[in-house]
């Protein structure tokens, strides 16, 4: 189960099927290979969803009876003519899907979108949605939509939780090409146009992908992912003048460093024509940078982005800069400043073919943290969210932690950038300031496995990211029910009940782990499981404080870090007051003791008593509820998630415990229900 994933286009119940008949042929006259993999998407999807096959049809030829004319405006004039006046109001990606008389047209500018078309229409089809009479024009609210991989040479993942990577294996880009083509389907579905191929932490061989060793084989990949519309990127070692190059430097006001980029970018495009660029980590958990040269970010970038200019490629780098050898017992440095520290007085130092991409939140991909102040923040600067669509700290594909909705209370944060229309999905699409470039990036979150995720129902988190990137309007609710209408099957119970696991997930996980936004509470390296004090006399700046009497981290600008004071007017005060702070952030923001009572009325000790017992048992429901699906969703489904839930609910017992435990043992104070605590 589950390698088809939400293409999995399962026949539809009978009634569904009548509408599929609306569509007996596809016409279309062009060669284009993007516009003949919607075509072939077409056949595939229409075929598979009313179990009979589909006539392809040249587009002279007349045709009698119901189809779809597919093309794009310049290629094909009977298209453009069936789309009217929508054909003016289009963007580069957008589509229109129309019904004139027996006809439905798929149009578009360009070939990406009637893609995005094609997979719109088939999307509506599975979900039993196509109206007879189609009038629908559709396009992506952002510019960019693009997946990284924390894929490594050796076929290692960096915090992949499914398997090994597809793309390489022994120290080889080694891949299955029907695989990769595979994924690029699924990516592009859900609207996905950007790639990068390789961990942002570049190791030795990786740091040779610009040259000649490798460039032939990544072309290659680069020709698969162009089909559906998917642009490559990788990531690049500041540090390749000298490890490539055999440069004594690579200090970016160097000129002959200058030239070495120069003339690599001139080779990188030279094998790939429409090479997309680099993603870069630099001056970052010990990566090379600018800082080693007395440089400033904009310095690395702008060096980067001249050699890129001339082909149209983009640099995308990351603000993922921190101090990671802080001493514990350093109560000035603040982890959580770093990001805004660092690049906010670069705004508008960038070139214009530049984007920072910045981490939703300020630390590093908890289960709850404020949305990172960056976002909003500047001004004359391109910007990219970044989000971690694998669950490194969010359950490890082992728990089910359905991401959509945390992303979607970031997107939808108010930044006051610009009064209050200036929520961070404003920001990010460029409107707010009035941006060309801007954008989604997020880590995949899928492997060799099977079905691409480990456990089968965290593909939901790789569509909805690509989904949200399209339209950050479409509700969590709405992104699970197209997953599991497509991916499990048109079965409206079976729906409910899987829909109804994913909304409680989030706040199960976060339920069970560590509490009101403090989070970190896990095992070193690893990151898997509880460990309160895991990372608490650490170099990492990552601290929850717990002594006997209190926990938080203290980030007001009064007593504190001064973090509070990097968000904008309303937003600062209201992190800044004790009062005001939201209780799920309360711990992030500040030190409290334990019998500080939250605006829900209890006290925080008893908050954390009970939400972990609370969490803990809704996990154990989790089992229960996916049971009453025996028999009614795939044998195979059944068991791989089955056998996740049941490892989930004993963990969540655990991580109980273990909080629970810890809380007791530093406070001293006994749970009012006077429930088991060790
Ligand atoms: O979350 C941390 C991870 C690292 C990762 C880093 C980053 C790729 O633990 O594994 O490195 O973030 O985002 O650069």
């Amino acid at each position: 189960f589950g390698y088809q994933a939400w293409l999995a286009y399962h026949p539809l119940a009978d009634e569904a099927k009548r509408e599929a008949a609306n569509y007996r042929w596809i016409a279309s006259c062009e060669q284009e290979e993007t516009v003949q993999a919607a075509v072939s998407e077409l056949v595939r999807g229409i075929g598979g969803l009313r179990g009979e096959a589909v006539q392809v049809s040249k587009e002279q030829e007349p045709i009698t009876g119901k189809g779809i004319r597919i093309g794009t405006f310049k290629g094909n004039e009977e298209v453009r003519l069936l789309c009217g006046d929508a054909v003016e109001r289009l963007s580069m990606e957008g589509f229109v899907i129309r019904t004139v008389g027996d006809i439905t047209v798929i149009g578009a500018n360009t070939s990406a979108g009637v893609l995005y078309g094609a997979f719109h229409l088939l999307r509506l089809l599975a979900l039993g949605n196509a109206p007879a009479d189609s009038d629908i024009v559709e396009k992506p609210a952002n510019g960019l939509r693009m997946i990284n991989q924390w894929d490594n040479i050796d076929g290692s993942i960096e915090r992949g939780y499914a398997g090994q990577s597809i793309f390489y294996a022994n120290n080889e880009i080694s891949y299955d090409s029907e695989r990769i083509q595979d994924y690029a389907r699924l990516l592009a579905s859900t609207s996905v146009n950007a790639i990068a191929i390789n961990n942002v932490n570049v190791h030795r061989l990786e740091t040779m992908f610009l040259t000649e060793a490798y460039l032939p084989r990544i072309a290659e990949l680069a020709a698969i992912l162009r089909r559906y519309a998917i642009k490559l990127y990788f990531s690049i070692n500041f540090a390749s003048p000298i490890e490539v190059g055999g440069l004594q430097t690579a200090d970016p006001l160097d000129a002959e460093v200058r030239e070495w980029w120069k003339s690599r970018a001139a080779d990188i495009y030279a094998a790939i024509p429409d090479f997309g660029g680099f993603l870069v980590k630099a001056d970052s958990e010990n990566r090379p940078g600018p800082f080693t040269y007395g440089r400033d970010h904009a310095d690395g970038a702008n060096m980067l982005a001249e050699a890129l200019a001339p082909y149209g490629g983009l640099v995308i780098w990351r603000c993922f800069v921190y101090n990671c050898k802080q001493d514990w017992r350093d109560r000035t440095t603040d982890r959580a400043r770093a990001a805004y520290d660092h690049f906010m007085p670069l705004d508008g130092a960038f070139h214009p073919n530049v984007l920072l991409q910045i981490k939703n939140g300020p630390m590093d991909f908890q289960v709850r943290e404020p949305v990172s102040p960056l976002l909003g923040a500047m001004e004359h600067t391109n910007q990219l969210i970044e989000f971690q669509i694998t669950q490194e700290y969010t359950g490890q594909q082992r728990h089910l932690c359905y991401l959509v909705p945390q992303w979607r209370t970031v997107l939808d944060f108010q930044t006051l950038a610009q009064g209050a229309a200036s929520p961070v999905k404003r920001i990010v699409d460029g409107s707010v300031y009035g941006r060309e470039l801007g954008g989604f990036a997020a880590v995949s979150n899928i492997g060799s496995d099977a079905n691409w995720t480990g456990h089968p129902l965290a593909q939901a988190n790789l569509y909805g990211y690509g989904r949200l990137a399209w339209n950050p309007e479409l509700t969590a609710e709405e992104i699970a029910r197209e997953w599991a209408a497509q991916a499990i099957g048109p079965d409206e119970a079976v729906i409910d009940t899987v829909c109804e696991m994913l909304m409680a997930s989030l706040d199960i996980y976060e339920s069970y782990t560590a509490p009101l936004g403090v989070g970190w509470m896990v095992n070193p390296n690893h990151h898997y499981g509880p460990n309160v004090d895991g990372y608490e006399y650490d170099r990492w700046g990552t601290y929850h404080f717990a002594d006997r009497d209190g926990i938080g981290v203290n980030r007001t600008v009064q007593s504190g870090t001064g973090y509070a004071g990097q968000y904008i007017g309303e937003n600062a005060a209201i992190y800044e007051s004790l009062e005001r702070c939201p209780d799920e952030l309360l711990l992030f923001f500040h030190h409290v003791p334990y019998t500080h009572r939250l605006h829900s009325g209890i006290t925080v000790v008893q908050h954390i008593y009970d939400t972990h017992f609370d969490g803990a048992e809704r996990a154990e429901g989790l089992v229960r509820k996916w049971q009453s699906l025996t028999g009614l969703v795939n044998e195979e489904l059944y068991r791989l998630a089955q056998a996740r839930f049941s490892e989930q609910a004993a963990h969540a017992k655990e991580w109980r415990d273990i909080i629970n435990t810890y809380f007791y043992r530093k406070s001293g104070i006994a749970d009012e229900r006077g429930r088991t605590i060790y």
